[in-house]
């Protein structure tokens, strides 16, 4: 986003300097022109109308240049690409823990490949940070208790730094690191140097582990809605709304089940709130997004409770 942001950023810097200029250079042409000489009386003149209109016209849509510019400049920021690969961020006092889906996991330090869509996908485990990325004209604020994402396609090979941008206490300014991009294969290489299970697969292994298989099955209707398929879709609740089943959803039906429940389905399911720490409840987010390929045509508001027909269920059957 560097170029869009820049450029928007010099258009306003060449708008302000025209009016600064034209504003100071008409005053000191008009002192000049109507400087006090002896004789010469003071008049008073009616305003006029259409002079009115014209200063006050023109600059109303210079403005909405710089709005509507701003808008779309925005819009492409909060918007990741689909084909986004995305990385789970957890932040805590002061350290940035990044955690690839593939399952690499480093510490103040996040490898890409140049010209990859990538996501963020961030929280925090203790008060609020931010991430901030300068060369990539990004920051984002990371919140506990939420996710929120931001994305990037980095572009040239090389480091970049990585901040803090929220004052989250005594070692706020050592809360920084590097985002390294690298060419595609040395990436590659990167990559395969550590031999470790995807976040889904963790996310797998703790959804049997903590009980959750139980309820949330994939053969027959269980206590739970079946979870395929469920992620980014509408998911109509129990008092009538719709929502769309994103991964703040998720995360919330995890830790605070009763907040919205699902139509058609009992508050049976319990809290996992101080039971599982964040880097296991992106795992299982991870998981539960992984199980959302249904085939297209079957998801949306019509197949609500979320239960799909049973070929997708055999499809995803562990
Ligand atoms: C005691 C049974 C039970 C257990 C155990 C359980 N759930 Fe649930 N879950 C439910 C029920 C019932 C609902 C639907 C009602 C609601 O929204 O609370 C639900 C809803 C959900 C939803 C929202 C689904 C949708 O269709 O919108 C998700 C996601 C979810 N559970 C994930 C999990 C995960 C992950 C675990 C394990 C950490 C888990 N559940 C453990 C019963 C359970
Ligand atoms: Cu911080």
């Amino acid at each position: 986003m560097a170029n869009q942001v820049d450029a928007l950023y010099i258009y306003l810097l060449v708008v302000a300097g025209f009016m600064t200029a034209l504003i100071f250079l008409t005053i000191l042409v008009l002192a000049i022109k109507y400087r006090r000489v002896h004789g010469r009386e003071a008049q008073q003149i009616e305003g006029s109308l259409i002079l009115e209109i014209t200063w006050s016209v023109i600059p109303f849509f210079v403005m909405l240049t710089f709005f509507i510019w701003g808008a779309v400049i925005y819009f492409r920021e909060r918007t990741p690409p689909a084909d986004a690969t995305e990385v789970y961020v957890v932040a805590k006092q002061w350290m940035w823990k990044i955690e690839h889906a593939e399952g690499q996991s480093e510490i103040n330090e996040l490898h890409v490949p140049i010209g990859q869509n990538t996501k963020l996908i961030m929280t925090s485990q203790d008060v609020i940070h931010s991430f901030f990325v300068p060369a990539f004209r990004i920051k984002q604020d990371v919140l506990p208790g939420r996710y929120t994402t931001a994305w990037f396609k980095a572009t040239k090979p090389g480091h970049y730094h990585l901040f803090c941008a929220e004052y989250c206490g005594t070692m706020h300014s050592g809360m920084g690191g590097d985002i390294v991009v690298m060419e595609p294969q040395e990436y590659a290489q990167w990559m395969a140097g550590t031999a470790v299970a995807p976040l889904r697969e963790t996310g797998k292994q703790l959804f049997s582990a903590l009980g959750c298989a139980t309820c949330h099955r994939f053969d027959v209707q269980g206590r739970g809605p079946n979870l395929v398929g469920v992620y980014n879709k509408p998911v109509l609740l129990e008092d009538g709304r719709t929502v769309i089943a994103d991964e703040n959803y998720v995360r919330e039906s995890i830790l605070n089940p009763t907040a919205k429940i699902v139509n058609g389905f009992k508050p049976v399911m319990p809290t996992f709130q101080g039971l599982v720490s964040e880097e296991q409840l992106n795992a299982l987010v991870a998981y539960v997004k992984s199980l959302a390929q249904p085939p297209p045509g079957t998801a949306g508001l019509q197949s609500q409770p979320a239960t799909f027909p049973a070929q997708t269920e055999k499809m995803q059957v562990q």
